[in-house]
C-alpha cells in the first residue's frame, strides 16, 4: 500500500518508548538521577496517555449477540472481512483489522496482548486503498468481539480483557435491545470512570420509523446518563442502509487524529530528551557528532593491551617473580648440595673450622645446604625436610603490595573510561577502585593455596654411589703409594683419576641441578600467573565487561531513542 507518513520517521513512537524505558533502567545509577527525571516524566504521561500503544488507537466493537457488530466492522474497513449471518452467535473469537498493511507487524504484539489469534489479525486489501494521502483512520486497529450476552462464556472473558485495554470503546446496540439490563448493569454502570474513551452506536435504526429514531436515540442517551455516563455520545446509524456511517467515522476519526498528533507530540519531546542526554551518553570522541550508531563500539571485553598491562602490575603487586626466585634459590641450593662431590662438604668444614679458630670461637653445626636459615638447629630441621624430598619452608608470599595495586587499577581505569561519557566513566572507575580490597585478599588467599612444586626430580643415589666409587679409586690410588711393587704412576693414575672424576661428576651435576631449578622458578612464576589471572578475570575483568556491556546496551538504545 503507497500511503505517505505525515512524518516521515523509520522508527515508531512506541519503539523509541520503549528504548527509553530500558534506557533509564540501563542508566540508573549512571547519570545523575535529575537528567534521567525527564525521561521518567515523558514514559508516565505516555503511559497515562497511550495505554497500549502510542502509534495505535485500538477501536473495539462491542455489545449483544445479532445487534450488528460485524455489520459495522465491515462498513467501516470497507469490505466483508467478519462474517456477518442469521446465525447466533456468529463472531466466535475477536477479529481485528489494522488500518495500514504495513502496521500488521508493529501492530502484533498489540493484538496478542488483546487476545487475538494471529490469523484473525487482518488488514484491508491494498487494492482498497490507493490513495496517496494518509487514510483519515490510519493508525486504527478496528477489533469486531464477540457478543457480551452469549451462553459461550469465554466471549465474555474476552469481551471484559478487550474493553479493559481498548482506546476506544464503541458499544452497538440496536432498538430491540437498548435498554437490556444486564449490558446496563454489567458494563456501563461499571464503566463510569471510563466515558471519555466510549461511543454508543444505535444500529439498525432502518427498522425503525424515520421519526421515532431520534425518540428511540434520545431513550438510550437518558439511560445512559442514568447508568452514571456523562458526555457519551449516542450516534444512531444503519449497517444496511450505510445511514449514519460518516458520522461514525467522522467521530472514530477525530479521535485516532487526536491520539496520533498526541503522539507526534511526544515524539518531539522524545527528540529533546534525546538530544539532552546525548553528551552524556555517547562516546567522550562521538559527542559533537551527536549522533550513535547502534553496534558501534560492540566489544565489551577489557582490550588485551590492557588485560596484559593489568596482569603485569598484579604480579608485580603479589611478588610472583620474587616468590618464584625464591623457589628456584632454595631449590638450587637444596639440590646442588645433595648432588655435590664429598670433597666440598670437606673443604668447607675446613674453612669453617679455619675460619673459627681466627675468630676464636668454637666451630658451629655445617649449614650443609647454604640455605640462608640462621643457626643449626633450623639448618636441622632443614636436612630432616630436605631427606623426605619437601621444600615445605617456602617463603609465605608476602600480603600483595596494595599500593602498587591502586596504580595498576588506577591505569586500568584510565584505559577502561577514556571513550566513556563523563558520568558513566566516573561510576566504572569507581567500580574498578572498589574492587581493590577483594581483589587483594584473593590474591592473597590464591598465593597462600597455590602448591609450589619444588620437589627434586631424579634420584640423588646413582650421583652419590658414583662419587663414593671414585673417591674410594683416590683413596686406593693412595694407598698403592705405599704398596712396593706397585708401579708409582698407577697410583698417581688411579689417585688422579678419582679426584678428577669426582670433581668432574660435581660440576656436571650442580650445572645441571641449577637449571632444573631455574626452570622450576619459571613453572612457579607460570602457576602464580595463572592462580592471579583466575583472580582478576574474576574479580575485575568480569565486572568491568559487565558494566561495558550495560553501556553498550544503552548506547543501542540510545540510537532507537534518538531515531536519526
Ligand atoms: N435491518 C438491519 N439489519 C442489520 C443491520 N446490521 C446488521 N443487521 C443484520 O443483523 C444480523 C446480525 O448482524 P451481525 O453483524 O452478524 O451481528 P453481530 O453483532 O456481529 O452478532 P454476533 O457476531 O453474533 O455477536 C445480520 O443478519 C445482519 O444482516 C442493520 O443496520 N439493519
Ligand atoms: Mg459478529
Amino acid at each position: 500500500m503507497k500511503v505517505i507518513r505525515a512524518n516521515q520517521r523509520t522508527i515508531g513512537v512506541g519503539a523509541r518508548l520503549d528504548a527509553l524505558t530500558r534506557l533509564v533502567t540501563a542508566a540508573e545509577d549512571r547519570l545523575p538521577a535529575a537528567a534521567l527525571e525527564p525521561a521518567r516524566d515523558i514514559l508516565r504521561r505516555a503511559a497515562d496517555r497511550f495505554g497500549m500503544s502510542a502509534e495505535h488507537t485500538v477501536v473495539v466493537l462491542g455489545g449483544a449477540t445479532g445487534v450488528g457488530k460485524s455489520s459495522l466492522f465491515n462498513g467501516l474497513v470497507g469490505i466483508g472481512l467478519s462474517p456477518v449471518a442469521v446465525r447466533r452467535p456468529t463472531t466466535t473469537s475477536a477479529i481485528a483489522c489494522v488500518w495500514e498493511a504495513d502496521r500488521v507487524a508493529e501492530a502484533k504484539p498489540l493484538l496478542d496482548r488483546l487476545g487475538v489469534s494471529e490469523r484473525r489479525q487482518l488488514t484491508r486489501d491494498s487494492a482498497l486503498d490507493r490513495s496517496i494521502v494518509r487514510d483519515a483512520l490510519a493508525g486504527m486497529v478496528l477489533v469486531d468481539l464477540p457478543d457480551h450476552d452469549s451462553a459461550v462464556r469465554e466471549h465474555q472473558a474476552e469481551v471484559d480483557q478487550a474493553v479493559a485495554q481498548a482506546d476506544v470503546v464503541v458499544w452497538v446496540t440496536d432498538p430491540q435491545k437498548y435498554a437490556d439490563a444486564s449490558w446496563h448493569d454489567r458494563y456501563l454502570k461499571a464503566l463510569v470512570h471510563h466515558a471519555d474513551v466510549m461511543l454508543i452506536v444505535l444500529n439498525q435504526i432502518d427498522r425503525l420509523p424515520p421519526e421515532a429514531v431520534s425518540e428511540c436515540a434520545a431513550d438510550l442517551a437518558r439511560l445512559v446518563e442514568e447508568d452514571g455516563l456523562t458526555g457519551v455520545r449516542v450516534i444512531p446509524v444503519s449497517a444496511r442502509t450505510k445511514e449514519g456511517l460518516d458520522d461514525l467515522r467522522r467521530e472514530l476519526t477525530e479521535r485516532v487524529s487526536g491520539r496520533r498528533a498526541a503522539a507526534d507530540r511526544l515524539a518531539a519531546d522524545v527528540d529533546r530528551i534525546a538530544e539532552r542526554l546525548a553528551p552524556m551518553l555517547l562516546p567522550a570522541d562521538d559527542a559533537q557528532t551527536q549522533s550513535v550508531s547502534g553496534d558501534e563500539g560492540a566489544d565489551n571485553a577489557v582490550p588485551d593491551e590492557a588485560r596484559a598491562e593489568a596482569m603485569e602490575g598484579l604480579r608485580a603487586a603479589a611478588g610472583v617473580s620474587s616468590l618464584a626466585d625464591a623457589v628456584s634459590r632454595r631449590m638450587a641450593a637444596r639440590d646442588q648440595a645433595a648432588v655435590a662431590t664429598p670433597l666440598r662438604k670437606l673443604a668447607g668444614l675446613w674453612n669453617r673450622r679455619a675460619q673459627a679458630a681466627a675468630d676464636g670461637a668454637p666451630a658451629g653445626r655445617p649449614a650443609v645446604h647454604g640455605a640462608d636459615g640462621p643457626g643449626g638447629a633450623r639448618s636441622l630441621r632443614e636436612l630432616i625436610r630436605l631427606a623426605t624430598g619437601q621444600l615445605s619452608d617456602m617463603p609465605a608470599p608476602v600480603p600483595v603490595d596494595r599500593a602498587a595495586l591502586d596504580t595498576v587499577l588506577g591505569r586500568l581505569a584510565d584505559t577502561m573510561t577514556a571513550r566513556l561519557p563523563e558520568d558513566w566513566a566516573r561510576t566504572l572507575r569507581a567500580q574498578i577502585l572498589a574492587t581493590r580490597s577483594v581483589l587483594a585478599d584473593r590474591v592473597d588467599a590464591a598465593l597462600a593455596s597455590c602448591e609450589l612444586d619444588a620437589r627434586m626430580t631424579g634420584s640423588r643415589m646413582p650421583v652419590r654411589l658414583a662419587h663414593a666409587a671414585l673417591l674410594v679409586v683416590a683413596v686406593a690410588g693412595l694407598a698403592l703409594f705405599f704398596v712396593s711393587g706397585v708401579p708409582a704412576w698407577a697410583a698417581a693414575l688411579m689417585l688422579a683419576g678419582g679426584l678428577a672424576g669426582t670433581w668432574i661428576l660435581d660440576v656436571t651435576a650442580r650445572k645441571a641441578r641449577r637449571r632444573a631449578a631455574v626452570s622450576a622458578g619459571q613453572i612457579a612464576v607460570g602457576r602464580l600467573s595463572v592462580e592471579l589471572s583466575a583472580v582478576a578475570q574474576d574479580t575485575l575483568f568480569a565486572p568491568i565487561s559487565h558494566e561495558l556491556a550495560r553501556y553498550q546496551t544503552a548506547l543501542a538504545d540510545f540510537a532507537v531513542v534518538q531515531d536519526h
